[in-house]
């Protein structure tokens, strides 16, 4: 038995009173965050700088209490690492150098520069040894599909249409982007385990808008060999999948990624859920971010459809998706209360 409620889910035991984080938990919606983000210079700074890093990492644990710290970083650090232009301007999301033909995906660097890395090894190393023993340290990066449409495109898309297009186009060089992806993020996530994480979770955020054979081939299969890669490391890894809006073909992920949790969007099916992934692993999720930001009696019924729906299963609370910025700090402590009495 460990002293950490989600390390007992992740093993498949359920608990009492589930244990609850919140994707992007540290973020906009905190005015600590904003205080120091305005400190920082830029983003990348703030990702790069441990003590910062740190700081703003266990900034929602002391306000909230929550069960899991996820370290502050982004998906977007290893196409840095792998020598891409990567800036964020205040209010417009991500930019990077799009890699919009053949010649510039065949041209990627084939490795990383580790160099990059070692801040934010240093930043969990930190972040382990002032959490308290109850709750656990949560490492992660993206699914090399969903980091992959940010360097075709150079930024975030409604649709993922430039990295859709390319990968249709020209497969071959796009899967040897995906091949690189696959093995400086195992690495990475088998570093950031070393440093003292206690999971980790690849977030596949626009794993959704793929046909069946291209989900099967850009999501399904460059996971399931970082999986491997990772297990090979470090064989006890706990591991969170979140293939997000993957709807039915959460069984199909499941069927062929050994994961220990998978993170479900708020639109998934319940019943389907409970049949199909719950009996098999952890389920973590589901509330919809836009009921936490509306609050009142919509939110209390919506956090007790899913205590209802999954609660006496192995179930880590959670967000179907990242909080908005504009939510109110009452309605995460509305949350709390409601799960935790
Ligand atoms: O202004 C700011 O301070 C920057 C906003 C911000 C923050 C707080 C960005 C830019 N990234 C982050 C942190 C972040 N990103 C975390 C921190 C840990 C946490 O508290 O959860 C994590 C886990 C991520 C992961 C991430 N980045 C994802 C996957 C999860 C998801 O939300 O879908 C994606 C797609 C990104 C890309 C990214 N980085 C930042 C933004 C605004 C975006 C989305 C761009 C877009 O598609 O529009």
């Amino acid at each position: 038995m460990t002293a950490k409620p989600i390390l007992n889910v992740l093993s498949g035991r359920p608990q009492a009173v589930p244990p609850v984080w919140f994707m992007r938990q540290a973020g906009r919606y905190l005015p600590e965050y904003r205080a120091l983000r305005e400190r920082a210079g830029s983003f990348l700074d703030l990702c790069f700088t441990p003590e910062l890093a740190a700081e703003v990492t266990l900034q929602p644990i002391r306000r909230f209490g929550f069960d899991a710290a996820i370290l502050f970083s982004d998906i977007l650090v290893v196409p840095h690492a792998l020598g891409r232009s990567v800036r964020f301007e205040a209010g417009e999301g991500p930019r990077l150098e799009p890699l919009d033909d053949a010649m510039k995906l065949n041209a990627l660097a084939a490795t990383e520069d580790g160099r990059v890395f070692a801040p934010v090894y240093e930043a969990v190393r930190q972040v382990k040894r002032a959490l308290p023993d109850n709750v656990a340290l949560l490492g992660f990066c993206g699914a090399p599909w969903t980091v992959a449409t940010y360097m075709v495109a150079g930024h975030g898309t409604p649709d993922q249409a430039p990295a859709r297009l390319m990968a249709y186009r020209e497969p071959q060089a796009f899967a040897r982007m995906i091949d690189i992806l696959v093995e400086v993020s195992s690495r990475y996530l088998v570093a950031q385990l070393r440093a003292g994480a206690d999971a980790v979770q690849i977030f596949d955020t626009w794993a959704g808008v793929l046909p069946t054979g291209e989900f099967e081939r850009w999501c399904v299969a460059p996971v399931r060999r970082m999986v491997e890669n990772v297990r090979r490391a470090v064989p006890e890894a706990k591991i969170i999948g979140f293939p997000r809006g993957a709807g039915a073909a959460l069984t199909r992920y499941l069927d062929a990624v050994p994961v220990d949790a998978v993170s479900i969007d708020w639109m998934a099916e319940p019943s389907f859920v409970r049949a199909h992934v719950q009996s098999r692993v952890a389920v973590q999720g589901n509330l919809d971010p836009l009921a936490l930001l509306a609050g009142g009696a919509a939110l209390d019924r919506a956090v007790d459809d899913i205590l209802a729906n999954f609660g006496q299963g192995p179930l880590i609370f959670n967000l179907g998706h990242g909080i908005l910025p504009p939510t109110p700090i009452a309605h995460v402590e509305q949350v709390l209360r409601r799960i935790r009495g």
